[in-house]
């Protein structure tokens, strides 16, 4: 099962279900404390709580009616890095200073972790993604995203954009924070598959298309199976030392790095699918 957060165009916002390009909305009103998102999430069954909810009196709605939003309440976004060689081959070029880090993270039993996107900064399907004005050199990065409980259990998977900007990270890696976090940093979305709906992970593929106007800028791939980490891991050092009262969200890093010339440009337009999710397309934009 897919479960998605929506907002009608009277505003609402709605928990719903995916079924056949359609959007069937959750009650919401007749269950108290099991209405939000991460309720649903965290309930020991979350198929079946959202199968009983299912509001039988309202419509199935097509896809293209719904706005998006992304798929999260008041969970923090956390994020892995080097996680696969092209990602480590990427940060070893473009901070030659700090190579030997890239270097030595990539093997090190302690994973990089850092903190990602309060969940007002995440946007969602269809939103616009930023570039910042200070930076010359930025890549959508394409991540598997996990949905996490409380108790740091993976309840689900969505797809992730880690926007980052290559030229501030690789100037200093004490930068990484303002290369990493700043308004529409990230997007999520469309939809949580359910753990136990996801496709068996070594079949899971991860795919990134970037269209500027008509033509085709980027196309490039990778599969779960090039992961140098495991999801257990990295959930493991997640939780040393912090807890997660509402949940988190965390995405797995990038294994698919557009070439080292490229750069976005505002206007472009990028799409990220994931098998067993979907696909999360997003605009480029920069201020001003
Ligand atoms: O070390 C910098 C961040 C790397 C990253 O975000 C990734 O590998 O996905
Ligand atoms: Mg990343």
């Amino acid at each position: 099962m897919q479960l998605c957060k929506v907002q009608l165009a009277g505003g609402e916002i709605r928990v719903g279900a995916l079924s056949e390009g359609h959007v069937r909305f959750l009650d919401q009103e007749d269950h108290v404390g099991m209405g939000s998102l991460s309720e649903i999430l965290y309930s020991e069954d979350p198929a079946i709580v959202a199968r009983d909810r299912i509001d039988d009196r309202a419509r199935s709605v097509p896809l293209q009616e719904l706005t998006f939003l992304p798929p999260l309440d008041q969970q923090d976004v956390w994020a892995a890095g080097v996680t696969y060689k092209r990602s480590r081959e990427a940060r070893e070029r473009e901070s030659a200073g700090a190579a030997s880090f890239y270097d030595l993270v990539y093997t090190a039993p302690r994973p990089e972790l850092f903190f990602k996107a309060t969940a007002s900064r995440v946007v969602g399907h269809g939103d616009p993604v930023h570039v910042r004005r200070d930076s010359k050199w930025s890549v959508p990065e394409p991540e598997l995203a996990l949905v996490l409980s409380p108790h740091l259990q993976i309840v689900g998977y969505t797809i992730g954009n880690d926007m980052s900007a290559r030229d501030i990270e690789g100037e200093n890696p004490l930068y990484l924070p303002q290369a990493k976090v700043y308004d529409h940093s990230c997007a999520l979305g469309p939809v949580i598959t359910l753990a136990q709906a996801m496709p068996p992970l070594n079949q899971v593929t991860i795919r990134m298309i970037i269209e500027r106007g008509r033509a085709t800028v980027f196309d490039g791939s990778t599969s779960l199976t090039a992961m140098q980490r495991t999801f257990a891991e990295l959930t493991h050092w997640l939780g040393q030392e912090n807890s997660f009262p509402h949940g988190a969200i965390l995405l797995t890093g990038t294994g698919i790095v557009p070439p080292d010339e490229f750069t976005l440009l505002a206007g472009d337009r990028v799409s990220i699918d994931v098998t067993g999710i979907g696909r999360l397309t997003n605009f480029v934009q920069q201020r001003g």
